[in-house]
């Protein structure tokens, strides 16, 4: 049988997406994590304090019944030069009910982050990059007002960066975090503490799992992506 080109082509395509694999696991804290504190101050103030019920409190562990640790970033360390960020899709950071949303945030280096307004109400983002190039890039947007209905602000930063932060003026507890990474190959666990990082070429690599908190130089580990095979690893987070 004669095979035609496109045939050849094709197959050789698949070979190649077939040899890449999936890093999963579950992050778990180790401790008992402090009591979070209560924000008041939404529940107090005029505007904010309209759009709550309950009691909204601080967000420094998600911590599940089994301890599954959410808002844990996981990235692979040691590539640089590999983003994808400038055709991957924008990221959203929320401001809702007077918090961040998400508050732990993950993107690649020159992907966009949209920082949205959905609250009836002023907002001021205000973000502090330690990263020079980051500043730079963002210079005149560092610190700007954003009303109600006002467009998404637009942000990319071209240096990774672990826990850039982004702040509000007018709401003083208002936090959120942004981890730049210089390739795709990271994610931040949910509230199941689970993460899955996508289409790892094989090789060994060295993982790390940073918790804003409890870790936040990063856990390490070793590991190796076979073949189209999938990996497993598991992290604790202790608590000092
Ligand atoms: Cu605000």
């Amino acid at each position: 049988m004669k095979i035609s080109p496109a045939v050849v082509l094709f197959t050789g395509l698949a070979t190649f997406s077939v040899a890449a694999g999936d890093i999963t696991g579950t992050v778990t804290l180790q401790g008992t994590p402090p009591a979070e504190i209560p924000i008041k101050e939404i529940k107090a103030d005029p505007f904010c304090g309209k759009l709550v019920t309950d009691q909204p409190t601080t967000r420094f562990f998600v911590v599940g019944p089994n301890k599954e640790l959410g808002d844990v970033v996981v990235m692979l360390k040691g590539i640089s030069g590999k983003s994808t960020g400038a055709t991957a899709e924008p990221v959203v950071l929320d401001q809702e009910k007077c918090l961040y949303v998400p508050q732990i945030v993950a993107l690649q280096t020159g992907q966009k982050l949209l920082v949205r307004n959905s609250d009836p109400l002023l907002h001021n983002v205000h973000l502090t990059p330690k990263e020079k190039a980051n500043e730079t890039a963002n210079a005149g947007k560092l610190n700007l007002p954003q009303m109600e209905k006002a467009p998404d602000l637009v942000y990319t930063f071209p240096a990774p960066e672990n826990f850039l932060r982004f702040q509000c003026d007018v709401h003083k507890w208002m936090f959120a975090w942004v981890t730049v990474v210089d390739h795709p190959y990271f994610a931040v666990t949910g509230p199941d503490g689970k993460f899955k990082i996508s289409n790892v070429p094989p090789g060994k690599y060295t993982i790390t799992a940073l918790h804003r908190k409890a870790a936040p130089n990063g856990i390490d580990k070793e590991i190796e992506v076979k073949e189209g095979a999938d990996t497993t690893v598991d992290f604790t987070v202790e608590l000092k």
